[in-house]
């Protein structure tokens, strides 16, 4: 449905300052004077948001959050609220990754309302969902993670304001992942709970794939009908791989 893929690097708790710099004009160096098909995208520490985000402007990379609060301000100590994020130039915000859910038991009803209130701020909630190794295995997979979405799927999304990433819990930083037959079923699986909830305006919609991506491997699943991008987490902290990943969008 022409939908433009997004390769998100999500740092997650990684990098000082100069690692953070480095990082970001190892980006820019590699996209300069190249036509990206996909949307790029990187998620930096809360710490490093600024500072990367001065030097992405006027790039074609994007500037997210890795999480935000569900009020947009108030007595949340420690916390962040979407509409600061959006005040120093993000445009994306990750929320409900399965470490935020498992970390800090984040439920599918304070993912939503997370999305709900990056919405209300402008920001596209890049909405993550994912099953356990044990769902897996006993077959519960589609079923558990079509219902999770269900959960966390904010209200009155538009196509252009949600993208939703599917993130194995048991492919993340292990260097498994699914088969490219597994990934392509929970991709339909959540475009047609996606149309159940938000009808036609989900056909515009991306869902990427999250968990292991690497740059030996970034094809393969990229081509699989239905992923419609990547987030990426330890391999978009080298740039080249994650510029070899971002070319890898056919
Ligand atoms: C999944 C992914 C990025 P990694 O969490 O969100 O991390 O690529 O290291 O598995």
């Amino acid at each position: 449905a022409g939908r433009r893929p997004l390769v998100a690097g999500n740092w997650k708790m990684n990098g000082l300052k100069a690692d953070g710099l480095a990082l970001t004009d190892a980006v820019l160096a590699g996209v300069r004077g190249g036509a990206w098909r996909c949307e790029l995208l990187v998620c930096p520490p809360a710490t490093l948001l600024s500072l990367v985000g001065d030097r992405l402007k006027g790039s074609p990379v994007r500037l997210g959050a890795q999480d935000c609060h569900h009020k947009p301000s108030g007595a949340h100590t420690g916390d962040l609220a979407a509409p600061m994020l959006a005040d120093i130039g993000c445009r994306f915000v990750i929320v409900g990754h399965s470490e935020r859910r498992a970390d800090h038991g984040e439920t599918d009803a304070e993912v939503k309302a997370k999305a709900e209130a990056a919405m209300a701020a402008t920001l596209i909630p890049i909405v993550c969902v994912g099953e356990t190794l044990a769902m897996r295995e006993r077959g519960d997979a589609l079923k558990v993670v079509a219902a999770q979405l269900a959960g966390s799927l904010p209200v009155g999304a538009s196509a252009d304001g949600l993208v939703v990433a599917y993130e194995p819990v048991w492919a993340i930083g292990t260097g498994r992942t699914p088969t490219t037959a597994d990934i392509g079923a929970m991709h339909q699986a959540l475009r047609a709970e996606l149309k159940r909830h938000l009808g036609a305006e989900s056909d515009r919609m991306r869902i990427l794939y999250g968990g292991s991506v690497k740059s030996s491997n970034a094809a393969e699943i990229l081509a699989i009908d239905g992923v419609d991008g990547a987030l990426v987490g330890g391999a978009s902290l080298k740039a080249e791989d994650f510029l070899t990943i971002a070319r890898a969008c056919a």
